[in-house]
């Protein structure tokens, strides 16, 4: 009897998880990303200050649960040596949001030569990706009209996934909600590609 209740209760309270990458070179903004996106989307989340995040080196972990989902996000590090890692985390994910600085058009090419090479992966085939052309407050950045025709250049190395360029400011926290809700439409609908992961209690 215990069993039979504790089941229903597992199947109550568990959610479906996923997980999400968050890539790009280093500086791009991919901390400060994940840091707004769980202040959007947490309750009562104890935010950090944008002065004392630093830049991705290794791994950061989040997890925010939204529209009945968990996503796990992954914001892995962009500095050269730590690019090679990136395919090690690419069979186990469910989406990526790979992050621009858009304001730093010296390391445009840079940027999207990286890009090119991770969707380019077979782990990756059909696997959903938000492109956010971050640091839309800085008055003479890329907008998203210039920095699209440039990521979307090679669209057969993109394509028939779900793939959306964005505006965002991870700064001040602008799209990044839009984003995430976005994407979690992409996930559950490619759930029959990518099941969920496991499945645990909350
Ligand atoms: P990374 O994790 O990709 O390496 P970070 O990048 O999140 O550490 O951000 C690198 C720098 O860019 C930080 O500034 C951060 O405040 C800034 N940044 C991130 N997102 C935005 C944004 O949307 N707008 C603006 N204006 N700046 C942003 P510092 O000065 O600490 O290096």
């Amino acid at each position: 009897m215990f069993s039979l209740i504790y089941g229903f209760y597992k199947h109550m309270v568990q959610k479906d998880e996923y997980c999400v990458l968050i890539l790009g070179l280093d500086n791009a903004g991919k901390t400060t990303y994940l840091e707004a996106a769980k202040t959007k989307l947490t309750n009562n989340y104890n935010s950090i200050h944008p002065s004392k995040i630093t830049t991705t080196v290794g791994l950061n972990i989040g997890k925010v649960d939204v529209a009945g989902i968990r996503l796990n996000f992954w914001d892995l590090g962009g500095q050269n040596e730590l690019q090679s890692l990136w395919d090690k985390y690419y069979e186990e994910s469910h989406a990526i949001i790979y992050i621009i600085d858009s304001s730093d058009r010296e390391r445009m090419d840079e940027s999207k030569e990286i890009f090119d090479k991770m969707i380019a992966s077979e782990n990756l085939r059909g696997i959903p990706l938000l492109v956010l052309a971050n640091k839309q407050d800085i008055p003479e950045c890329m907008g998203v009209r210039e920095v699209k025709p440039i990521f979307n250049k090679n669209s057969h190395l993109i394509g028939k996934r779900d793939c959306m360029v964005m505006p965002v400011s991870a700064l001040t926290g602008d799209g990044v909600d839009e984003g995430i809700r976005w994407l979690v439409d992409c996930i559950k609908r490619n759930s029959y590609l990518r099941p969920p992961r496991n499945q645990e209690e909350m």
